[in-house]
């Protein structure tokens, strides 16, 4: 008989969680996923698949939970995506994001290696360890440059990734770019602005405030880029692979694609916190402060030719396909 391979998921109720879960479900694994306790339903993103799949309590704050979590599922494949990941949020709660982003790593790595020195372990780095980029396109030879404690976290836990990778453990950093998808967070940007654009279709918002209109990011598709993280698991050897597609966008760009795909043109008019997009003779983005950060990453470009020619890898997602996607799916939840 052949043997079941099993994995645990950390931050199973997150986006990227409830995207791989669905795919190793369709590649035959017995899918176990850690959730922490909340005061409200968190399960939103894994609902339809909730029966399918084992949910384990755990926090990766504490240790003692963690370590329970992999003896009682004695995984093959570890998949670590739970994270304190909203950037800007790291700025007012660095303590919570270190001890989350990395702690969390070093408690996890630490149960694992303990356990058993076989399991296969995926660490969710993040393109924001280049922070203020040395050099563009961004590659695994990029020097890191963080400028949040979101990226320090995640650079420090990369860093302990490497360590455990050296000490004989198969442990990969996958150096993810933005993806996005229509389970994406509301805070982050991307959803932010096609809630608010179905929304203003709708007639149930009148304008979108956004900070830095002219941030740059490599946006890809969620679902492209969860079928890398399993891609490295199962290679012979363990390694770090930049996952990106290798095009980018403005803030302001990807405003008028989502405004596109309701039928409308937007019109820029004026400069830094007085700019305003206009549609119709009505103003319906303009800028807030609110919404700056303490410190910009500005560019984010990926060079994924690694994980192409290595990983087979390749996105399929096109950035329009991506973006209507959204927009459709917002409207399509607001009209329910
Ligand atoms: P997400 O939607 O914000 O999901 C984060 C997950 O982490 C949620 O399930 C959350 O649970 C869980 N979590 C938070 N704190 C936790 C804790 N103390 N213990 C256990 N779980 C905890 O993030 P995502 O977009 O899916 O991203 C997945 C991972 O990739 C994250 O590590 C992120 O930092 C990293 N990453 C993301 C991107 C991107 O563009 N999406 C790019 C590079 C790297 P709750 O539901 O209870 O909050
Ligand atoms: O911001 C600008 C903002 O919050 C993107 C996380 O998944 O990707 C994500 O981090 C850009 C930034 O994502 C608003 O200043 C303008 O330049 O959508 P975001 P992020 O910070 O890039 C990386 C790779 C991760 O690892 C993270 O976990 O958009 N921006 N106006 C805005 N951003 C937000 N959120 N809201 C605005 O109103």
């Amino acid at each position: 008989m052949t043997k079941v391979t099993k994995a645990l998921i950390t931050g199973i109720t997150g986006q990227d969680g409830a995207y791989i879960a669905e795919s190793l479900l369709s590649k035959g694994y017995q899918v176990f996923g850690m959730y922490r306790r909340r005061a409200t339903d968190p399960f939103d993103n894994i609902d339809h698949i909730k029966n399918k799949i084992n949910l384990v309590s755990g926090d990766l704050c504490d240790g003692h939970s963690i370590q329970e979590v992999v003896e009682e599922t004695n995984p093959d494949e570890v998949y670590n995506l739970g994270a304190q990941s909203f950037v800007k949020v790291s700025f007012n709660q660095p303590h919570v994001t270190r001890d989350i982003n990395f702690y969390g790593v070093d408690r996890l790595l630490h149960s694992l290696f303990r356990f058993n020195k076989k399991i296969r372990f995926y660490q969710a780095s993040t393109s924001e360890m280049f922070g203020d980029v040395l050099e563009t396109p961004q590659s695994e030879f990029t020097p890191f440059n963080p400028v949040s404690p979101y990226g320090e976290a995640k650079l420090a836990a990369h860093e302990l990734v490497k360590e455990y990778r050296k000490r004989g453990m198969f442990c990969c950093g996958g150096i993810l770019f933005n993806h996005e998808s229509p389970r994406r967070g509301l805070q982050f940007v991307t959803r932010k602005i096609t809630h608010s654009v179905a929304k203003i279709h709708l007639g149930l918002q009148d304008k979108l405030s956004l900070g830095n209109l002219n941030a740059e990011r490599d946006w890809g598709h969620a679902i492209d880029y969860v079928e890398a993280m399993w891609l490295m698991l199962q290679q012979d050897t363990p390694d770090d692979y930049v996952i990106a597609t290798g095009k980018k966008i403005t803030v302001r760009d990807f405003v008028e694609l989502a405004f596109k795909k309701i039928g409308r043109e937007i019109e820029w008019v004026g400069e830094g916190l007085d700019e305003k997009g206009y549609s119709n003779g009505q103003v319906v983005v303009d800028v807030d402060e609110k919404f700056f950060r303490p410190n910009e990453v500005n560019l984010l470009l990926g060079d994924p030719s690694k994980a192409k020619k290595e990983l087979g890898w390749e996105p399929r997602a096109s950035l329009e396909d991506l973006v209507f996607s959204m927009v459709q799916n917002d409207l399509t939840l607001l009209e329910k």
